[in-house]
């Protein structure tokens, strides 16, 4: 294990409830937390309810821990509201509480939709600059950058992940291009977690699919290889959704129905 005690925010989510049992593999004690009612906790676990809002509450959240997996807030398009409280203010305050306390490694749970308004013809990197697909791609736009600040001014590395849809299966045919399995995403949480030097890093949460719009060149030293791919449930995929209509913007851009939310 890379570190005694790992603290997962969003524990209740679709993908804390994942990797919860895989993350104990990770540390000795896995410290767990989320706003909303999390299972009990088992042997070499922590359960402890916090929102991430309240600044106080992560303070205390973040004590005592090595480092961190940020899974908590909102995690898809919404209003500005709850957007504000979790990602803009949620994010603040959980870097704030790792300085203070000293955790020197996150991996922060990003999402494709910071790039969502590329088109599926393009293939975007590390360097790409950010075009977000609504509120919630522009809150996860800010959680990179203030990563990026407390890596350039006190020295905390973190991994932005930007995943693409981590499922137990893809549900479509976009999700051909943009799936993670979860043993994947496990796979590269574990590689951020002990790469010796990871600093701040752009990756992209993705398995090892044929078609994909994800160039992870720049992360070659987070050491990530992917050992499951989308290409296995093409067919299936194909067989029961309906064509494509090229000239709806779910279907032109990487967000998908993401890029259709709103109004802002
Ligand atoms: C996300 O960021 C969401 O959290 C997830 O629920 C999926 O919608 C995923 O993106 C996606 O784009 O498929």
């Amino acid at each position: 294990p890379s570190h005694h005690t790992l603290l997962m925010t969003g524990a209740a989510g679709g993908l804390g409830q994942a990797m919860r049992a895989r993350l104990q593999a990770n540390c000795q004690v896995l410290r767990l937390s989320d706003i909303g009612a999390m299972a009990p906790a088992q042997a070499g676990e922590e359960v402890v309810q916090a929102d991430l809002a309240d600044a106080d509450a992560v303070k205390s959240l973040v004590a005592g821990c090595q480092a961190i997996v940020h899974f908590g807030g909102v995690s898809t398009e919404q209003p500005w509201g709850p957007i504000l409280q979790a990602n803009i203010i949620g994010a603040y305050n959980l870097y704030e509480a790792a300085r203070i306390h000293g955790v020197k490694r996150v991996v922060f749970a990003s999402s494709n939709h910071v790039m969502g308004f590329y088109r599926q013809s393009e293939v975007v990197d590390a360097l790409s600059p950010p075009r977000p697909d609504g509120l919630y791609g522009l809150s996860k736009a800010f959680g990179e950058d203030l990563s990026r600040l407390y890596f350039d001014r006190y020295g905390i590395e973190t991994a932005c992940v930007r995943i693409g849809s981590s499922f137990p299966e893809p549900k479509d045919r976009r999700m051909l291009a943009s799936w993670m399995s979860y043993d994947d995403l496990h796979r590269l949480i574990t590689a951020c977690l002990t790469t010796p030097v990871l600093g701040h890093s752009i990756i992209y949460g993705t398995s090892d699919n044929s078609v994909s719009w994800y160039d992870n060149h720049l992360a070659r030293h987070i050491g990530y290889r992917p050992q499951d791919s989308s290409d296995t449930y093409r067919d299936a995929v194909y067989a029961r959704t309906p064509e494509p209509d090229l000239s709806d913007p779910a279907v032109q851009f990487q967000g998908g129905g993401f890029v259709k939310i709103g109004p802002l």
